[in-house]
């Protein structure tokens, strides 16, 4: 189980609800995905699911299925979008494994030969 509870005001439950802007590049039922705003490489985009869950602790398994099937749509998508050698995807949990915003997400990075990722 998640340390806390599922935070309402957090930054992407407010992006899901319109009331902050979001390059969007997919939705479906389950599952939202756009572009992140501190990008760490070029195509850096994130996939969420609607459903409200903190991180992978307390998340449903159908939600969480619905979250890896957008994310293999996304990592294809942008691999060849943006011509890639190949793409990191990386999710974090919680504030000791360096979670900053407080709703389930994937990261998905374009990566190419010989080019680290920004900080
Ligand atoms: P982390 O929780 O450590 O996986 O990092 C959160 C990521 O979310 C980070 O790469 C920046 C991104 N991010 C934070 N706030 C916003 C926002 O308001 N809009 C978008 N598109 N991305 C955000």
């Amino acid at each position: 189980m998640s340390k806390a509870a599922y935070d309402n005001d957090n930054v992407f439950a407010k992006i899901l609800r319109g009331e902050l802007p979001a390059h969007k590049l997919y939705e479906d039922d389950a599952t939202f995905a756009f572009m992140d705003i501190m990008p760490r490489g070029d195509g850096h985009c994130l996939v969420i699911p609607k459903q409200p869950s903190r991180n992978i602790l307390d998340v449903e398994a159908d939600s969480l299925a619905a979250v890896m099937a957008t994310t293999q749509k996304l990592a294809r998508a942008v691999v060849k979008a943006f011509s890639a050698d190949g793409v990191t995807v990386q999710q974090f949990n919680e504030p000791a494994g360096g979670q900053v915003v407080f709703h389930l997400h994937v990261h998905i990075i374009p990566r190419f030969e010989g080019v680290s990722l920004k900080p």
